[in-house]
């Protein structure tokens, strides 16, 4: 599987040096693909609109630098827009390289991944040149490797969108003949399909229902695929689920059906939002004095409007949302099933002015 690593760090501390010298030594090896930001900007928006997706990050600094405001700038980010994992290279060792002051960077760095929550029992923090030490960069890369894999989406807990939701019942119509056909006998009760994001789902499991509902649980009567009946359907497939629920449980797009407690509906969040240029999206983003803004947010398979406040940029509150990462408050009209890491893009007036990762979820 290709992984996509990438790379970061302050200006000049030898991220372009770094990426070149780590895709020769894995090109015979593996299938890496270093991808090498030189400006934080374009960093967080790739990263927030998840137009690249990295599984991690090398955070590179200068052995004369050491830790660097703008360093911490870099790991702050990579942890809001949900970099699952941190390696640190220390580069230009050989212009500088005396023992005492490596041990020094070395617990400098790892208070700097603490501080951001990549708090692991082992932080490998190599030092090297990118320039003229290879075996450093085979060390870094065995580094890499050796970080634990992440977790693939069929280990975690089940969690599916509903994008539309049908009546089943024993005999009656509204539902496609096939879909009479194969779940008829198992009903009554209600079909959800959509697209399994994580997890698996055999019949007979029990499921929770959330999102603009109150939380309540049903089980899984049955599974279906056009004309065929499945015993198991596991992330990424598009499935049918029937569920024991009738009417009353008000099950409707938008709403999840998620392994029971593992996933709760919240109305607000802090989140990150890159928003497109005005060229792009053709409309300044004007924020009125009062601070509120009303946008469309469209989240998983739910879309619905939400105030946005506290418009930040930098860390300074800004009234014009400009092209770029900025950090928001925003309450959604209804309660939506959230998590930390959950992407989103944001719409006015029928068009996308931007996309967004949430980083925090609010009482
Ligand atoms: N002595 C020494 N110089 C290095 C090393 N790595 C990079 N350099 C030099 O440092 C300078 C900056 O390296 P780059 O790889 O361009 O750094 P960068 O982080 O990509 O810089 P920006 O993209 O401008 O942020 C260049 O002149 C490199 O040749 C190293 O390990 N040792
Ligand atoms: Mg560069």
């Amino acid at each position: 599987m290709q992984s996509t690593i990438g790379v970061i760090g302050p200006a000049g501390s030898g991220k372009t040096t770094l990426a070149a010298a780590v895709a020769a030594t894995v090109g015979r090896l593996r299938a890496w693909a270093p991808f090498n930001w030189a400006d934080p900007a374009s960093y967080a928006s790739d990263v927030v609109t998840g137009r690249v997706q990295p599984a991690c990050c090398i955070l590179v600094l200068s052995a004369a630098d050491g830790v660097t405001r703008e360093a911490e700038e870099h790991v702050r980010l990579a942890r809001e827009a949900g970099i699952p994992q941190v390696v640190v290279f220390v580069n230009k060792a050989d212009l500088l390289d005396d023992p005492e002051l490596r041990d020094v960077t070395r617990e400098e760095v790892r208070e700097l991944l603490r501080r951001h929550g990549y708090a692991r029992a082992r932080m490998p923090v190599v030092f090297g040149s990118a320039l003229k030490d290879e075996a450093s960069v085979e060390e870094l890369v065995a580094a890499v490797d050796g970080l634990p894999a992440p977790a693939r989406d069929v280990d975690g807990p089940f969690l599916m969108s509903a994008q539309d939701v049908f009546a089943v019942s024993r005999h009656g119509a509204g539902v496609v003949p096939w879909v009479k056909d194969l779940l008829g006998p198992l009903g009554p009760g209600t079909l959800v399909v959509g697209c399994i994001e994580r997890g698996v789902a055999v019949p007979g499991q029990y499921v929770e229902i959330v999102g603009s509902v109150p939380a309540r649980t049903a089980r899984i009567l049955g599974l279906v695929q056009p004309h065929e009946r499945l015993e198991r359907a596991g992330a990424g497939t598009h499935v049918g689920v029937l569920l024991d629920a009738g009417p009353q449980a008000g099950l409707a797009w938008g709403q999840v059906l998620a392994e029971p407690g593992s996933v709760t509906a919240h109305t607000a969040f802090e989140g990150l939002v890159s928003f497109m240029t005005a060229e792009e999206c053709d409309r300044p983003l004007v924020f009125p004095s009062t601070g509120t803004r009303v946008g469309q947010f469209h989240i998983r398979t739910e879309s619905l409007s939400g105030n946005v406040t506290g418009l930040r940029r930098d860390g300074v509150d800004v009234e014009n949302a400009a092209a770029g990462v900025h950090s928001v408050t925003v309450r959604l009209a209804r309660p939506v099933a959230l998590e930390e890491g959950l992407r989103f893009s944001v719409r006015e007036g029928g068009q996308a002015v931007g996309s967004g990762v949430v980083t925090a979820i609010l009482p």
